[in-house]
């Protein structure tokens, strides 16, 4: 079980260089140099970081505290009200989850209402780009297709999507249900975690943690399981919605990291999470190259930062500029002429490192807004008029540049990315065209594979930027698992070059590159190759994840907690990672976390989320910052799993 430590456990805690991301090395001297305050600076400021916070057990939920938990025996062993460690600890945890799921969901919605305004003829910039994952989609939805307008289809299943969020309280989330096999669902109904709406239960979690509620650790505990459940059904809805009006991701060629700003372009940085807008960007900047002309630029260069950067690269092959820990050197180039933000991991101090630049800040949801930045509120009815708006802004801005203040790290790779399941399933099928799937599995059981590993989450300073990212990977391919990425994992990977073809021959080990090559050479139509790392999308893309987990689920013929797949969320940052890491463990993987979550407070609810939850799911976390130690126990995970299919075959 767990020892409290007393404080973060933090590397190297007064040292400023805190990233391995070369981009965002060289930008920090720059930074160092015009004494520019960065994210990287006020985490040195912030050590050492509160111990009763770190542990988990510090409660503020009721105006009689903060209450901390000081001693372990005595008055002093508990909360005003009574509250134990445990039950501050896990209340603490599932807050943290219903604020995840909220973020998720919330984004989705986002998704639903364009959808639905287009359906109803009031978003006239949008339009249905793939009609198979509509068809798809409604057929597990259970609605009919037959001699039916698309526009009708997606109505209904739109009509469905909103059930999900609210209206309806007698069944489960119908998209959830759709996107998991039967033995999962079933655990889901008899372990009473299966969500009926996602609005609903993170409302209950709200009310079941509040003050003088809820104090058994095990039934919190399993509410924040049912709330991260929400959570991926939110993130399906996104994921699902966003394929249908922008398009199923298939393999791209972009690049990646600081180098892609180019002083020659109007820059526009998107960043965020939600695409409903970035998409319409991406389109204006495209008609508006004279204007950008006009202005003495060669063109307007659209380019990413985090998962909205994810989304348009999956789709549209737009650069990804940098990840979270790193979005303000992207402002330190001197070349960004606006960022455009919409929700989520955005810091607020954007807006001050813009004002030492010319750059202009642009936000553009209504529950999204910054002092000093502009705001364009996003509408679906005026989509590409307001994205036409947001990058006249940017062109009007490359007028204000200050050449001597240009200075953009040469720090670019080539990536390939854009792996959707149907991307890789297409793939598969040129080898096995009736059992795509089973062209992995079998490379699991016959040992060419040790298994999959999904990598995900942020960026968290307590260790420095990206090393942990790419050293858990690095292990991980050289032991040939086949790894997929999501997020600021994905973008760490992009960013340093591993996310080529190229990377293959350098790390991979045998099983895995000839295991590519295979795919490689049946499919001949992918000129570019096959990269190290399949890019699976963005935060809620982790959706992605799960949806080839429960194939290979299928293939194999057993429930998920057989399947040597898991999940790694190396420097895990967000309220979104922690409900993502949660519904991981409840699909029944282990799943490590490089940054301890507030828990240590409480040996009861780390037993509960190490042991407990994997008795119940067969699923379970793995706290370890170490990443070597962490690669090292994320293949003894996949082993021991392999090895038990192995022998039961
Ligand atoms: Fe945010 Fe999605 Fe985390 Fe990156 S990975 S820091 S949540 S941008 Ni999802
Ligand atoms: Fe303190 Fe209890 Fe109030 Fe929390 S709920 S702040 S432990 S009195």
């Amino acid at each position: 079980t767990a020892r409290p430590s007393d404080a973060p456990r933090v590397i190297e805690p007064k040292n400023p260089l805190r990233t391995i991301d070369q981009g965002a090395l060289e930008m920090l001297k720059v930074a160092q140099e015009q004494h520019i305050e960065t994210v990287f600076d006020r985490f040195v400021a912030q050590q050492p970081q509160c111990g009763f916070g770190y542990k988990g057990v510090c409660c503020r939920i009721c105006l009689a505290g903060p209450c901390r938990v000081k001693t372990e025996e005595g008055p002093g062993s508990k909360g005003i009200c009574g509250a134990t460690a445990y039950t501050i600890v896990s209340r603490n945890l599932v807050r943290m989850i219903a604020g995840g799921a909220a973020s998720h969901s919330e984004h989705a919605r986002h998704v639903l209402h364009t959808a639905h305004a287009m359906v109803e003829g009031n978003a006239p910039d949008y339009e249905i780009k793939s009609p198979e994952k509509l068809h798809k989609l409604a057929s597990k939805l259970g609605v009919s297709i037959l001699n039916r307008e698309d526009q009708e289809i997606f109505k209904d299943v739109t009509e469905i999507a909103y059930e999900d969020f609210g209206r309806y309280q007698d069944r489960p989330l119908a998209f959830l249900e759709s996107l998991l096999i039967e033995q999962r669902r079933n655990k889901f109904k008899h372990t009473n975690v299966m969500p009926r709406s996602i609005d609903g239960t993170v409302t209950e979690l709200m009310a079941q943690t509040a003050m003088g509620v809820d104090n058994d650790p095990v039934n919190l505990i399993f509410g924040g399981i049912k709330g991260a459940l929400s959570d991926l059904g939110g993130e399906y809805i996104g994921t699902t919605l966003s394929d249908i009006l922008f398009g199923v991701p298939e393999p791209i060629v972009s690049e990646s990291n600081l180098g892609v700003i180019d002083p020659k372009m109007v820059n526009i940085a998107v960043h965020g999470h939600n695409p409903v807008l970035s998409e319409m960007v991406v389109t204006a900047a495209r008609k508006m190259i004279d204007e950008a002309k006009k202005v003495g630029a060669e063109g307007v260069n659209i380019v990413g930062i985090c998962c909205t950067g994810n989304e348009l690269l999956m789709r549209e092959g737009v650069y990804l500029a940098t990840s979270s820990a790193s979005q303000e050197m992207a402002i330190l180039t001197g070349a960004l002429d606006a960022m455009v933000v919409d929700i989520q991991c955005i810091y607020p101090s954007v807006q001050q490192v813009a004002e030492c630049f010319h750059t202009k800040i642009v936000t553009t949801e209504a529950i999204m807004k910054t002092p000093g930045a502009q705001h364009i509120a996003f509408n679906a009815e005026t989509a590409m008029e307001d994205a036409q708006k947001l990058v006249r802004i940017a062109i009007e801005a490359y007028k204000n540049r200050d050449p001597q203040k240009i200075s953009i790290p040469n720090e670019r790779h080539k990536l390939v990315a854009g792996f959707s399941l149907e991307a890789l399933t297409n793939i598969f099928s040129k080898i096995n065209p009736n059992r795509p799937i089973s062209v992995l599995t079998d490379a699991i059981l016959n040992g060419q594979l040790k298994g999959v590993v999904q990598m995900a989450g942020c960026n968290n300073l307590r260790r420095p930027q990206d090393e942990s990212h790419i050293a858990i990977l690095k292990e991980l391919v050289k032991n040939d698992v086949l790894v997929v990425a999501t997020g600021c994992s994905a973008g760490a990977i992009a960013k340093a070059g591993l996310m080529s073809p190229a990377a293959v021959d350098a790390y991979a080990g045998e099983g895995l590159k000839s295991f590519l090559k295979t795919l490689e050479n049946a499919n001949p139509q992918l000129s570019t190759g096959l990269p190290l790392v399949f890019h699976i999308g963005s935060c809620v893309d982790n959706s992605r994840g799960i949806d080839l987990v429960m194939a290979m689920a299928n293939e194999l013929g057993v429930d998920v907690p057989k399947v040597p797949y898991a999940a790694s969320a190396p420097e895990a940052m967000h309220e979104k990672a922690v409900a993502i890491g949660t519904f991981g463990v409840a699909m029944g993987l282990p799943v490590h976390v490089g940054a301890m979550p507030f828990i240590e407070g409480s040996d009861i609810v780390y037993g509960i989320t190490t042991q407990i939850a994997h008795d119940v799911f067969g699923g379970n976390f793995i706290f370890e910052m170490e990443p070597q130690e962490a690669a090292k126990k994320i293949l003894d995970a996949l082993e021991y799993r392999t090895w038990k299919l192995r022998v039961h075959k």
